[in-house]
């Protein structure tokens, strides 16, 4: 079948109306795979692409539960499973009102892409709910927790979908959820990763994501003969991704001036220390608060409300907190003010323009399918380690997830250097990624 790239990407677009982040993560995609494609005799007439934009299946559900104060409240529950030709289907769930088809279709098909470069066999997806925790009570989290779960359980299983941990599911989200599925099938099993050291988890797992980029970045630099020590870096989020990024970033020598929540920013000219970083950590996973709290405490730094932190000068830049978080004006602001690189701690964070700004500018783009697929990986060695019956240090999986950052940076050179010499890491990440799932998908046939 003959068909154009535009052809491809209208086609899915009518038969996916009103889902532009889903459409948005397929065309920076299709951009790279579909030439590469057309390339390749081996991939050419095989409808890899439009198989690979297809879910394989997509459970929607009512998550019907008791408030504090005994209303019933309705929610909707969902799974997205994308695709499973190397694994079974691995991916986050997340609890966030803008939680709708649209977003979990783009993150199941980001997941799929960025698992398969983890060089772990799992496939892809990703679920969650438009239930806000905000202000909730922890029964009522409890309670969500256990009724999500109670349908979520038939569809899932140790070795045909393991969720985890995404916005709005941390450490105690994953307990009640693993409660609950343990009360249902009697049975002790990995269903899901992130768990607590106490129960089956993995030590390293919820540093995973954050330490990741920060590797991830350093390989960026290296390659230019540059190195992260010293650089001033802007963080956007407050929550895992950004916590951890800004913990090996210290470690590493760099200077981490901004943190942020989806209400503001806190810019500190100082730097944030390994002690004001912990304050942090206490304000957002303990006391569940506010970013701006930190100006209280720390009064030389400043807080900016409603504003996003790129405009504030830095060498490299980690957008760690939510999809389409930076735009072209600030990606303007980037390249005006010297930015070097970029990290995406968060998935797909810069919008369609950003990108092609920053791209042009030939700041060395960290796209998220590799930049952060650490935390997946490292819920990919969880999973080994539950399959084993053991429990292996943090230097261990500290050292295997930095082996496996730098095999993903070593295939977007592969795939993404250019005839200049430059390399193109989205170019990269997307051919290395899809290569993987397209041998299983041939090898397999048409399922
Ligand atoms: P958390 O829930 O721990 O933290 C999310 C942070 O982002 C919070 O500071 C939150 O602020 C902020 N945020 C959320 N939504 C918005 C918004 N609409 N505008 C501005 N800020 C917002 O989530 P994670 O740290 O786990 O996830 C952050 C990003 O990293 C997401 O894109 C996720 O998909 C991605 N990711 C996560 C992985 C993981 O292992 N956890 C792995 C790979 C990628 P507030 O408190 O105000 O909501
Ligand atoms: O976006 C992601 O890669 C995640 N939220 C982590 C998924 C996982 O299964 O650990």
């Amino acid at each position: 079948m003959n068909q154009t790239l535009e052809n491809f990407l209208n086609d899915v677009e009518k038969k996916n109306p009103n889902q532009p982040e889903f459409l948005q993560a397929v065309s920076e995609a299709a951009e790279h795979i579909f030439p590469y494609i057309e390339n390749n005799k081996k991939y050419q007439n095989q409808t890899l692409l439009e198989r690979l934009v297809e879910p394989e299946r997509i459970i929607i559900f009512r998550v019907a539960w008791t408030d504090d104060a005994g209303a019933i409240r309705v929610n909707r529950g969902y799974r997205v499973q994308m695709n499973s030709a190397i694994g079974p289907y691995k991916g986050g769930l997340r609890f966030h009102p803008t939680v709708n088809l649209s977003i979990l279709k783009f993150l199941a098909f980001e997941q799929v892409l960025k698992n398969s470069l983890t060089t772990l066999a799992l496939g892809g997806a990703k679920g969650g709910s438009d239930f806000d925790p905000k202000g909730k009570s922890d029964a009522e989290i409890m309670r969500f927790c256990q009724k999500f779960m109670t349908e979520l359980a038939k569809h899932i299983g140790a070795q045909t979908d393991i969720p985890a941990g995404d916005i709005g599911v941390g450490n105690r989200e994953i307990g009640y959820l693993f409660g609950q599925y343990k009360k249902l099938q009697n049975n002790f099993t990995g269903v899901l990763t992130g768990k607590d050291i106490a129960y089956g988890g993995s030590l390293i797992r919820p540093e995973a994501t954050g330490y990741g980029t920060i590797y991830f970045v350093e390989h960026m630099l290296q390659e230019q003969n540059k190195s992260i020590e010293a650089k001033k870096i802007c963080i956007s989020g407050s929550g895992n991704v950004a916590q951890y990024a800004a913990e090996k970033a210290i470690e590493y020598g760099a200077k981490v001036i901004t943190l942020s929540d989806s209400s503001g920013y806190i810019y500190d000219q100082d730097g944030i220390d390994t002690e004001k970083l912990n304050f942090v950590k206490e304000l957002k996973n303990g006391k569940r608060g506010r970013i701006k709290t930190y100006v209280e405490e720390y009064p030389n730094a400043t807080y900016h409300a409603n504003k996003a932190p790129w405009r504030e000068k830095c060498e490299v830049a980690l957008p760690c907190a939510t999809e389409n978080e930076l735009d072209a004006s600030h990606a303007k602001a980037l390249v005006k003010n010297g930015c070097l690189a970029i990290g995406e701690g968060a998935n797909m964070p810069c919008t369609k323009d950003a990108v092609d700004i920053l791209q042009n500018a030939k700041i060395l783009y960290g796209i998220g399918k590799a930049a952060n697929a650490g935390g997946v990986a490292v819920s990919g060695l969880e999973m080994s380690q539950n399959a084993m019956g053991v429990s292996w240090t943090a230097e261990k999986v500290n050292q295997e997830l930095k082996t496996i950052m730098k095999k993903i940076h070593e295939a977007c050179v592969g795939y993404g250097t250019l005839e200049n010499g430059e390399i193109d890491y989205i170019k990269g990440a997307n051919i290395a990624g899809f290569k993987k799932v397209a041998d299983a998908m041939l090898a397999q046939g048409a399922v």
